[in-house]
């Protein structure tokens, strides 16, 4: 098959056309009137097979060493002190040091073994959600193995014959509530059609901590903390896109709630489960994907309007950090305080925390005669230069003020605004940094 021949085919096929029915000059406009990216983009289709791997913001990836043709990964339970916010910090567990647990790549195919470590205070196990292997390999306390106990090793060893996003988990109900979790992703042998210029992963927690305490409490229903890769808003770091790039999100959530994750300025497809890749004739547009527990939704879209654009948990409480932990018993005052008493309040707070910004959007002048009033005003805080990073450069005033919980935002960038944040980002080639030149 000839070159120009090949391309139209898969560009056919991207457009979701019938290729019976588009010309080569109808094919021709199409490719004229695509923005500069996405020709790009069409061009990288036709080269072999290069590979993308998924950024996990705010967490590192787990690298690896060969022992011949088997990939070698070191996995270490332990307790984590991890901040989740800039006045809050928690003993969570995890691995490695990182809660959530540091990503986990390899490609369909791979043979893979994993040196795990257990260190900390009681027995746990590694449980590899999703993969089809054997069962000496499933992780489950007394039925497929005996608990690693607190300072043991445990190898586990398999094949990936999958593709797609899973996750490795404590069997442990409380364990898991503690943060013991990570991505574990499948590479396709073949790249998905179509290709995609960005892959981000974002792993779903909640938490139950009270004011001036550091300890989850894994027991309990409600939680006060709602966490993107470990971190609330605005500490989450923004995921950058270029401008006309097609993007994958993979989402997953392990806690006790299903969070409904809404996406701004653009409709996206459903391209693949916690159980891998879905055919193409289930994708439809949507803007707002239910994530259940123990489940993962993959979705990708094209970025399509510069801006920076929201991903968040949509329910309501999902969208708040919790402000007790700076207010303690005084919380309940400020609710019925005047609009000075409570700036004061707030304003003191910040200088403690410490916040350089403290955010009021205005309220009316009859505000305290109108029965439930306050809710959300003098909640907003500021706190751009305490979460300031590169991928926050150009970001408007206060735009902290508006971010909180389960929240992140995609900057659709064109490629000027885009190439001049990689270029502040101090070590190129890690973090956010992975879009492939070719
Ligand atoms: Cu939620």
């Amino acid at each position: 098959m000839s070159g120009t021949r090949r391309r139209f085919f898969q560009d056919a096929a991207i457009f979701g056309a019938g290729i019976l029915g588009i010309s080569e000059s109808l094919q021709a406009q199409n490719e004229k009137a695509m923005p500069m990216r996405l020709r790009e983009t069409h061009r990288e289709h036709t080269l072999p097979s290069a590979f993308l791997p998924m950024t996990t913001p705010d967490v590192a990836d787990l690298p690896h060493e060969m022992d011949g043709a088997v990939k070698v990964f070191r996995l270490d339970a332990e307790p984590v002190k991890k901040k989740i916010a800039p006045f809050k910090t928690i003993d969570a567990w995890g691995y490695n040091g990182s809660c959530p647990g540091p990503t986990i790549q390899v490609h369909q195919g791979d043979r893979v073994r994993v040196i795990f470590e257990n260190r900390l205070p009681e027995s746990t196990s590694l449980h590899w959600h999703g993969l089809e292997i054997p069962i000496e390999q499933d992780g489950v306390p007394y039925i497929s193995q005996k608990p690693v106990a607190p300072g043991e090793k445990y190898v586990y060893e398999f094949t990936v014959h999958q593709e797609g996003t899973f996750f490795y988990h404590a069997h442990s109900a409380m364990q898991e509530m503690m943060g013991q979790i990570g991505f574990f992703v499948a590479h396709p042998e073949k790249d998905y059609k179509p290709r995609v210029d960005h892959d981000y992963g974002l792993i779903l927690q909640e938490w139950a901590v009270l004011p001036s305490n550091t300890v989850p409490n894994t027991a309990a229903m409600e939680f006060n903390w709602l966490t993107f890769n470990g971190v609330a808003a605005p500490m989450t770091t923004p995921l950058l896109t270029r401008l006309g790039s097609r993007v994958r999100l993979r989402i997953l959530n392990l806690g006790m709630d299903h969070h409904p994750v809404h996406l701004h300025g653009h409709q996206f497809v459903v391209t693949g489960t916690e159980g891998g890749r879905a055919p193409e004739s289930t994708w439809y547009p949507m803007n707002t994907v239910l994530v259940g527990v123990a489940q993962a939704r993959v979705v990708e879209f094209e970025a399509k309007y510069p801006g920076a654009w929201m991903i968040h948990c949509h329910l309501p409480h999902h969208m708040m950090n919790s402000m007790m932990d700076l207010l303690r018993d005084r919380q309940i005052e400020t609710a019925d305080q005047t609009e000075m008493k409570a700036l004061s309040q707030m304003e003191s707070l910040a200088k403690s925390v410490p916040f350089e910004h403290v955010h009021h959007a205005p309220i009316a002048k009859d505000a305290e005669s109108v029965p439930g009033f306050p809710q959300d005003a003098f909640m907003e805080m500021g706190m751009d230069e305490a979460v300031e990073k590169p991928e926050t450069y150009g970001l408007p005033k206060n735009w902290s003020a508006g971010m909180m919980g389960m929240m992140t935002m995609i900057r659709v960038l064109p490629d000027k605004e885009y190439d001049a944040i990689l270029a502040r980002k101090k070590v190129p080639g890690t973090a956010t940094e992975h879009h492939h030149e070719s």
